[in-house]
């Protein structure tokens, strides 16, 4: 079958598989969308990729007297690997770790060129790596960065008697949030890995993110100021209809919403907002990035394709473009209406059973960005077309709401404070490791933008979003990008050589 083809039958099949799920959870959830920051839960299942393997880990690392262990899932790629050879391990992140990732991405042909041994371990809690019974609240107290990084330790350990790689040069890499932990993997065990590339890592926890919809004016600015303003007057002009009843209803039809607007609910008007705005969060942070390999649904909408609708005429006043942006997403993910209840959506994501849709990893990210992270898109930044109606209070309450009373801000503001203090922030003291930053993508404000030093460099590339670095090269790729996955392969060639 052609490349494309095969493309094609794994956009279908995602569609088929995760698109028709009604779920109440949105799709962009707290900069996260379904499947995670770095990948799709849609495994195609019909080409050849390697099997699951299973490896025997702690629970609690950091208790010697817990002695219960559960099964972490990984894979491996060994075909291009030469006896002496590195070997490369991608780090899982918050979402089920995707085979697809050891047949296809940059890193694989940095294996070819290496002859290196591919290694994807999945993250605990994520996928089908379940340490407990259930997502219970208590039960996700063995939920952290610090425990995964452990795993890792454990996990090159076990790798390097179980397959005779005990003299070979490790080298980690990870994107978005497993990016962060490849960087934070060779800053605490630098005795185990040789080098790490952290693509679009945020280092930096921070309870209110602001700057995040900042970054989502700039990279929309970037087709000219028309985006912004359209998007700024189609929100004002919402929140005057919001105010009448009737137009209420209207509103009602033009979003297509599962349920009427209860316009003093205040919960449901923040989270109907919020919702709206992550149509556009959730294209701007993955612009243009190749994922379609790995099932993404959403790669024919741009940047470009959302200002296009913003500024087009006919399509009627603002309001009604910015209602048919909503109209292309759901259709885009194939869902009937947006439900918008925040009930519904807390409801879900209390759900603590494996088998339910927060399972897919929303539950547990958000329970990582209470007790470790933070990182709320808030829209407390003034200068940006979203409105102010979805304020830092509006996220603190759902760790409270979802996980219990005790998740109260100071809670989330200490548990951040400890993280920075833990890592470094953006301050972590690092060598080997590199850091590439896309310009467009909102993440890079939490992360390493500028050289740490000449062992910690970072590379800026410009006009790409979420990760753009770590997929397979298409033909279309930036001169930019180019250039930085040769850089990346120049800086991990100094890591291995012996
Ligand atoms: C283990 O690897 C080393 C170095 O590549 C090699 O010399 C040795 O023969 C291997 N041992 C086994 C049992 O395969
Ligand atoms: C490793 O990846 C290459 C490149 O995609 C692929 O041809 C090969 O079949 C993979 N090997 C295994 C064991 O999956
Ligand atoms: C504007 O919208 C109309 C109606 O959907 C469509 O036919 C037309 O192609 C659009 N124009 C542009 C420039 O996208
Ligand atoms: C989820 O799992 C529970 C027990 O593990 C089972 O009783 C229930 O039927 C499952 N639900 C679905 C939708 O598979
Ligand atoms: C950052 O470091 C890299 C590699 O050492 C170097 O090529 C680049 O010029 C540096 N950039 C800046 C702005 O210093
Ligand atoms: C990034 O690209 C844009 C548009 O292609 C260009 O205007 C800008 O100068 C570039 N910035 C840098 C730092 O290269
Ligand atoms: C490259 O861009 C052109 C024009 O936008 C498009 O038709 C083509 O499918 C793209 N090729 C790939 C491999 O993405
Ligand atoms: C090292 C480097 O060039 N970092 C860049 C990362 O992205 C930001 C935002 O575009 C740039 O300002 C940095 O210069």
């Amino acid at each position: 079958m052609a490349r494309q083809e095969l493309l094609m039958l794994f956009v279908s099949i995602a569609v088929v598989l995760f698109g028709s799920v009604c779920g109440r959870i949105p799709n962009m959830l707290r900069g996260r969308p379904k499947g995670g920051m770095l990948g799709a839960p849609a495994n195609p299942g019909n080409i050849n990729l390697p099997p699951d393997m299973w490896f025997t880990q702690k629970l609690d690392h950091f208790n010697e007297a817990d002695t219960r262990t559960w099964q972490q899932k990984y894979s491996l790629n060994d075909t291009f690997h030469t006896p002496g050879g590195p070997v490369f391990i991608m780090l899982g992140g918050e979402g089920p770790a995707n085979a697809i990732w050891l047949v296809e991405g940059a890193w694989i042909t940095y294996a070819a060129k290496f002859g290196a041994f591919c290694l994807q371990l999945e993250h605990r809690y994520y996928g089908k790596s379940h340490p407990t019974p259930d997502m219970s609240t208590k039960n996700l107290e063995y939920l952290s960065s610090e425990q995964a990084l452990m795993d890792a330790a454990v996990f090159i350990q076990y790798v390097k008697m179980k397959f005779n790689l005990t003299d070979n040069k490790f080298v980690t890499f990870g994107g978005s949030y497993s990016g962060s932990l490849s960087g934070w993997f060779r800053e605490k065990y630098p005795h185990l890995v040789d080098g790490a590339v952290a693509t679009s890592a945020p280092v930096f926890a921070k309870v209110n993110f602001l700057e995040y919809l900042g970054v989502v004016r700039d990279s929309l600015g970037t087709t000219g100021s028309t985006c912004n303003q359209n998007i700024a007057v189609a929100i004002v002009k919402f929140s005057n209809m919001m105010a009448i009843p009737a137009k209420r209803g209207m509103l009602e039809k033009l979003f297509r919403l599962c349920d009427p607007i209860d316009h003093y609910n205040a919960p449901d008007v923040a989270n109907l907002y919020s919702t709206l705005a992550g149509n556009f969060e959730g294209i701007v942070q993955y612009n243009k990035d190749n994922r379609a390999f790995e099932g993404a649904v959403d790669t024919k909408v741009t940047i470009d394709t959302l200002c296009e609708i913003m500024s087009n005429e006919s399509l009627g006043c603002e309001v009604h473009r910015y209602a048919a942006v909503n109209s292309l997403l759901l259709d885009t993910y194939s869902q009937k209406c947006l439900d918008y209840k925040y009930s519904s959506m807390i409801n879900d994501l209390k759900k603590t059973d494996w088998n339910s849709t927060a399972a897919e990893g929303g539950r547990q990210w958000m329970y990582q960005t209470c007790v470790e992270f933070g990182w709320y898109q808030s829209s407390d930044l003034s200068d940006q077309p979203f409105g102010q109606h979805f304020p830092l209070s509006f996220s603190v309450q759902q760790c409270a709401d979802i996980f219990g009373s005790k998740f109260t801000k100071s809670f989330i503001q200490d548990s951040v404070e400890k993280t920075n203090t833990n890592y470094g922030g953006y301050g972590l003291k690092v060598t080997n490791v590199v850091f590439p930053n896309g310009s467009i993508d909102p993440w890079h404000k939490m992360g390493i933008t500028k050289n740490l030093s000449s062992l910690a460099p970072a590379v800026f590339i410009n006009g790409t979003a979420h990760c753009a670095n770590m997929y397979p090269p298409s033909p279309n790729d930036s001169e930019q990008l180019v250039q930085a996955r040769t850089f990346i392969m120049g800086q991990i060639s100094d890591w291995i050589k012996k």
